[in-house]
């Protein structure tokens, strides 16, 4: 279709030179077999040796580690036992012995408390007094258990019958009274401790074994830990009052034993009775220091003079009868040691 009006036709240019690399002359063959691994080399499969290898490796890690663990399990019940116990071995535990140990402890401080401050009207083996008896196995069985001999020595022997005059004091300092409760503790322990087991008497200040005549000195507890009440026996009575003697009140107006104690009383304050002689039992404690009573009236006139004389030790002062008033007593060698002295 040539229109020979129309333009020029494009000029048919020749097809494109084809520019590809001039063609490498053929390679000569390597004169010598190239170096190269052997064809094993190239296989990744496992060998059967390597495979086995593998497996051996691999139990002895386990074995590791089993043994591991059981060394961590045995270690775990061994411990458990060695703190709690063996079963069906009692106080085999290594807790129940410090619990045990610890126990001990505060029965031998109960003792002294107990003696100090409980013995002059329930008895020194708490056989009774002024106050009611306390080494009564049926008593000892429910009626005086722990709670109850806590609210006791709280509320004071109040408690016991509701009887507000009740001779018996506070001793609770919660309440007012003198002692912290670990001393409470203590004379719980003590009274609840059972007769199987031998304490040791202690100095209080020291802590070390009271021995006399060569022998270090014992006590045992007042419980006895298999006993049953016999079948029909009368129930221990929830409110068990001792109606005192007129003389066991009497000598129960003499204060307790006053006792000195790191260059302070540790009784300030005592009560004695009106118009009649009684006597005072000073315990010294302060090894090697000497200490005495010295009261004064309120006026400052001397009234009593108690003998010194060196710690260990107890004396009793014969006071004379005095005016019922407050003396403040001191100790004549350190007059910051003081008291009071009531008379009524
Ligand atoms: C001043 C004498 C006196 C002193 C000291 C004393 N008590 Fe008492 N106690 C009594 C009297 C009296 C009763 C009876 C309570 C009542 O009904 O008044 C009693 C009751 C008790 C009871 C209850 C007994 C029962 O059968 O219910 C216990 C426990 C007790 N005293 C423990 C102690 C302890 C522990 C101490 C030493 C910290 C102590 N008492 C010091 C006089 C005393
Ligand atoms: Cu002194």
């Amino acid at each position: 279709m040539s229109d020979p009006t129309g333009p020029d036709p494009v000029p048919q240019l020749p097809a494109p030179e084809e520019r590809l690399p001039a063609p490498r002359p053929p390679s000569e063959p390597a004169p010598v077999d190239r170096f190269a691994a052997p064809a094993s080399a190239h296989q990744f499969a496992l060998t059967p040796e390597r495979a086995a290898g593998i497996v051996r490796q691999s139990a002895s890690a386990r074995w590791v580690g089993f043994l591991a663990v059981l060394v961590i399990v045995l270690f775990v019940i061994l411990y458990w036992f060695y703190e709690l116990g063996i079963p069906t071995i009692a106080d085999s535990s290594r807790l129940a012995a410090e619990t045990q140990a610890q126990s001990v402890v505060r029965v031998e401080q109960g003792y002294n408390l107990y003696e100090a401050n409980c013995a002059r009207c329930h008895g020194a083996q708490g056989q009774g007094g002024i106050g009611p008896v306390l080494n009564d196995q049926a008593k000892l069985y429910t009626h005086l258990n722990s709670s109850y001999i806590n609210n006791v020595l709280t509320a004071g022997g109040r408690y016991v019958c509701g009887n507000a005059d009740s001779l018996m004091p506070i001793w609770a300092q919660t309440n007012g009274g003198p002692l912290n409760y670990k001393q409470i503790e203590a004379l719980i322990e003590f009274i609840r401790a059972p007769n199987t087991t031998t304490y040791t008497v202690r100095d209080p200040g020291t802590g070390e074994p009271i021995a006399s005549a060569g022998k270090t000195q014992t006590f045992t507890g007042w419980r006895d830990p298999n006993y049953q009440p016999p079948p029909g026996a009368t129930p221990v009575p929830a409110c068990w009052s001792a109606t005192p003697k007129p003389s066991a009140v009497a000598a129960l107006a003499a204060p307790g034993p006053v006792v000195a104690q790191g260059l302070a009383f540790t009784t300030p304050s005592i009560t004695g009775p009106a118009d009649t002689a009684f006597k005072i039992d000073f315990n010294n404690q302060d090894n090697g220091v000497p200490h005495n009573i010295l009261i004064k009236d309120s006026a400052g006139a001397e009234v009593f003079k108690g003998e010194i004389f060196n710690g260990s030790a107890t004396k009793t002062y014969d006071i004379p009868a005095l005016k019922a008033g407050d003396y403040p007593f001191s100790c004549s060698v350190h007059p910051t040691m003081t008291g009071t002295l009531t008379i009524k």
